[in-house]
């Protein structure tokens, strides 16, 4: 299983070289209305945390940017689907891999069926509008803009055509990263988690196809909270999956629009919080619940001692009833001196079938 672990990160490296240098593209035209998804066959726009490139020893370079700006119709919750806009017909964006040095290169093409113009604001970078004027493609239009990442951290990309609340709030989301340059100390397993609200006219749990709302958005009393663009999207499939013993590291990002979050994994305690995303900032040690503001990030990182599922939440538990809810799956021996249910049969439940 760990020689897995190791395999996966590896072939994503290579496929990152290979798409040379670091490009992040989707593949596919966007004229045909099927390939966007109906609301009788909503496209699946959640992107998986374990989506994103592996760590890299190298020297500053040119990495180029691929965004598609694209609006399809996703699946939402069991028997609704929503009007997304995405990068790359995910939610959310590609993650973005750098480091300090670097030179992007951002090239953004809107589809040419979009309703809207789109564009993308970099957190990361250091430039009027981060992009975001630079970038405003109409549709079928294409923009292109460079920067240099000055300062490592992990940072907030997002949507920037106004209504910019609607936008975020219809999906125009993601993360880059921008490594120190000796890196991040090394973990087992890496994944990639972002919070969002949806404000749907309908009230939360209706079905069919949803439609937004502006008055709610003007309000932010969004219906639908969610990771990864979906109710309860990081579940069943999309669980994030780990082995006791590993150390795992979530970059954790808050698109929102609006609402901040008190990010807590039910059962584990962050060793290590690089809070609001600064790496020259020495982290917080022994956390349980962190706050991150909408248009910013953390990165967390955890040993998995006791294996059963931990849920990820934001700790304002409304929310969780209303589609944010995430779990973690971790496999392996149990650790009875750490965390013991003598009388529940509690430890039956999991993998582990060796004597103590
Ligand atoms: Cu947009």
């Amino acid at each position: 299983m760990r020689a897995r672990n190791r395999l996966l990160p590896a072939l994503a490296a290579i496929l990152m070289l290979v798409t040379s240098a670091g490009a992040v593209s989707a593949a596919g035209s966007h004229d045909h209305p099927e390939e966007n998804g109906t609301a009788t066959a909503p496209l699946d726009i959640v992107r998986k945390a374990t989506d994103l490139p592996a760590w890299e020893s190298r020297a500053p370079q040119t990495i180029t940017i691929d965004l598609e700006t694209v609006e399809v119709t996703g699946a939402l919750a069991d028997g609704a689907s929503y009007h997304y806009w995405t990068f790359n017909r995910k939610v959310p964006g590609p993650f973005v891999r750098a480091r300090v040095g670097d030179t992007i290169k951002v090239s953004l093409h809107n589809a040419s069926d979009s309703s809207e113009p789109h564009s993308v604001d970099f957190h990361a970078a250091t430039g009027p509008g981060g992009g975001g004027v630079a970038t405003h493609a109409e549709a079928g239009e294409t923009r292109e803009f460079s920067f240099r990442t000055l300062k490592p951290g992990l940072y907030v990309y997002h949507c920037a055509v106004p209504s910019v609340a609607q936008h975020i709030s219809n999906g125009m989301y993601g993360l880059i990263l921008v490594e120190p340059e000796e890196g991040l100390p090394p973990v087992d397993r890496e994944f990639y988690v972002m919070q969002g609200e949806l404000y749907t006219a309908e009230a939360f749990g209706t079905q069919g196809n949803l439609q937004g709302s502006v008055e709610k958005l003007g309000a932010e009393q969004p219906e639908y909270y969610v990771f990864n663009g979906a109710a309860e999207a990081l579940t069943g499939n999309n669980a994030l999956v780990a082995e006791t013993g590993e150390t795992i590291r979530i970059y954790f990002g808050v698109g929102g629009p609006n609402k901040d979050s008190s990010f807590h994994v039910i059962g584990e305690i962050f060793d290590r919080v690089y809070q609001l995303g600064s790496f020259v900032t020495p982290p917080m040690l022994d956390v349980g619940t962190i706050s991150v503001p909408p248009g910013s990030a953390a990165v967390v990182d955890m040993t998995l001692e006791v294996p059963g599922e931990f849920i990820l939440v934001d700790h304002a538990l409304s929310r969780a009833e209303r589609g944010l809810l995430g779990k973690l799956v971790v496999t392996g021996k149990e650790q009875r001196d750490i965390f013991d249910v003598p009388d529940l049969g509690l430890n039956e439940t999991h993998t582990d079938k060796e004597p103590h």
